[in-house]
């Protein structure tokens, strides 16, 4: 029986504006924390920045080409606040909105639906200078720069994400630090966490002001599946405590209007979070999300420890000597049995089945989009100038095919983007680490599409889930 999608089914390939575009100083772009961070020395792998990355800024038209002759019907990306706003206040800089209008043009030109995330990390460095996301002013300054950015693309663009994974903004940035800014504070992570929860809330209210109203409002998470090592009591129990802290912390106050009470006990040691006003859950719920993003790669696995706060060399994030699970002490991660992507992340399709049929039944009636999935390998050109990456076809097979496991099962899911149209600045890993179906070569910045996009392509195409052979 062949495997088979809706008619409609988004196909899509996903990236981020910090992790491809270059250009750092072009057209007015004020500097992100990620400039500052990947210009710090021992921050990123190599001292590799985002200066210059895939250089899609300057070669856009080119990108949406082969977008385009690879038959995906829709494109997730991010804008730039930086570029938008350069001090993350004040009025837009009109090149900078004219990249995105051009861009979006492009797209929809070509039959692709444009799927616009407004922050994916790179926070403008001016606002960090004054609090980053532990202080409260940055959500509302979040708020003005989606009404600006919404102004000039609500007519064309109709899918709108306001947050990509802020579990990451919040604690890996703010927690373990192991991206940027780089600070290493439990209740910084917390209070950046319901910031960024509040931005989503006050960014909804401004894009619902000037978008359409059949403009579709979002937000990616990047949903854990976690497990319990053992089925023991204690296990259980470490299960709960991160749930909690990397998906309850976000799904409570966004589609359940409060945050988990467990959660505010687990964390009582650390902070009274006072930081939430009384009237920040309706703020944060008061737009319901027409759609929910899950981004899944591998899942977690942990165990109640001994003592001492939780381990951190081996959960999966980097290393780091601050856990980014405030709260979540005697917790152990630890590694999957089996295969491992170049991440060292394991293998297993079952995580992102149970996601997709659990935010079914968490959330009934609320449509599912996976907006990230994907696996970095080594890939190298062959002599002939191919990218066999048949690792790629494999991963990319096994997930889609437990994603059509959890339709039949049920979950309304609308869409699937692969991560990454392009190889690209892979946060702290910087350049080693390859997640496109699109192959790099950085010093020509020529473009070669894998076998894996050309397997992606016959999928897009045709609805039907190819075997997972090289074409
Ligand atoms: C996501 N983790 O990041 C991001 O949305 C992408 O920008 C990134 O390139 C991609 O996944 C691959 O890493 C993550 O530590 C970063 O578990 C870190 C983690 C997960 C996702």
């Amino acid at each position: 029986m062949p495997v088979s999608f809706p008619p409609g089914f988004l196909w899509g390939t996903a990236t981020a504006a910090y992790q491809i575009e270059g250009a750092a100083q072009e057209d007015g772009r004020g500097p992100s924390i990620w400039d500052t961070f990947s210009h710090t020395p021992g921050r990123t792998r190599g001292g590799d920045t985002g200066d210059v990355a895939a250089d899609h800024y300057h070669r856009a038209p080119d990108d949406v080409r082969t977008m385009a002759e690879l038959g995906v019907n829709a494109y997730r990306f991010s804008v730039s606040w930086p570029r938008v706003q350069p001090t993350g206040r004040g009025p837009a800089v009109q090149k900078g909105l004219d990249f995105y209008r051009a861009l979006a043009d492009d797209l929809l030109d070509r039959g692709i639906t444009p799927v616009l995330t407004l922050y994916h990390w790179d926070l403008p460095q001016a606002l960090e200078d004054e609090g980053g996301w532990p202080a409260r002013d940055t959500a509302q300054r979040f708020a003005d720069y989606a009404g600006l950015v919404a102004d000039a693309l609500g007519d064309r663009v109709e899918r709108w994400t306001t947050l990509n994974e802020p579990w990451c903004s919040a604690f890996l940035g703010y927690g373990s630090g192991v991206h940027a800014p780089g600070r290493t504070d439990p209740v910084d992570a917390l209070r950046a966490a319901h910031h960024l929860n509040l931005a989503h809330g006050l960014a909804a209210h401004a894009l619902r002001a000037v978008l359409p109203g059949h403009a579709q409002l979002s937000i990616s998470l990047n949903t854990c599946a976690v497990r319990a090592r053992t089925d023991r009591d204690a296990d259980r129990d470490a299960r709960r405590r991160v749930d909690a802290l990397a998906n309850r912390v976000f799904t409570g106050p966004l589609l359940h209007g409060a945050y988990p009470e467990d959660l505010l006990d687990d964390t009582a040691h650390l902070t009274d979070w006072s930081f939430v006003h009384a009237d920040d859950p309706a703020t944060i719920a008061r737009h319901p999300l027409d759609s929910l993003g899950v981004n899944y790669y591998a899942p977690t696995v942990v165990s109640a420890a001994a003592g001492g706060p939780a381990s951190t060399a081996d959960d999966g994030h980097g290393a780091s000597a601050h856990s980014p699970w405030p709260g979540a002490d005697r917790v152990s991660f630890h590694q999957q049995p089996g295969e491992r992507t170049d991440m060292g992340w394991g293998v297993d399709p079952t995580g992102l089945y149970d996601l997709l049929t659990h935010y079914a039944r968490e959330a009934p009636g609320l449509p599912l989009f996976v907006t990230e999935n994907g696996a970095a390998y080594p890939d190298r050109p062959a002599a002939d100038g191919t990218v066999h990456d048949v690792r790629r076809i494999r991963y990319l097979h096994g997930h889609i095919a437990a994603l059509h496991r959890a339709l039949a099962d049920g979950a309304d899911v609308r869409g699937y983007f692969v991560w990454s149209l392009l190889d690209n600045f892979e946060w702290s890993y910087g350049y080693a680490k390859r997640f496109g179906i699109v192959h790099v070569d950085y010093a020509t910045q020529t473009r070669t599409p894998k076998a894996s996009a050309r397997w992606y392509a016959r999928l897009a195409r045709t609805g039907v889930l190819p075997d997972p052979v090289v074409p």
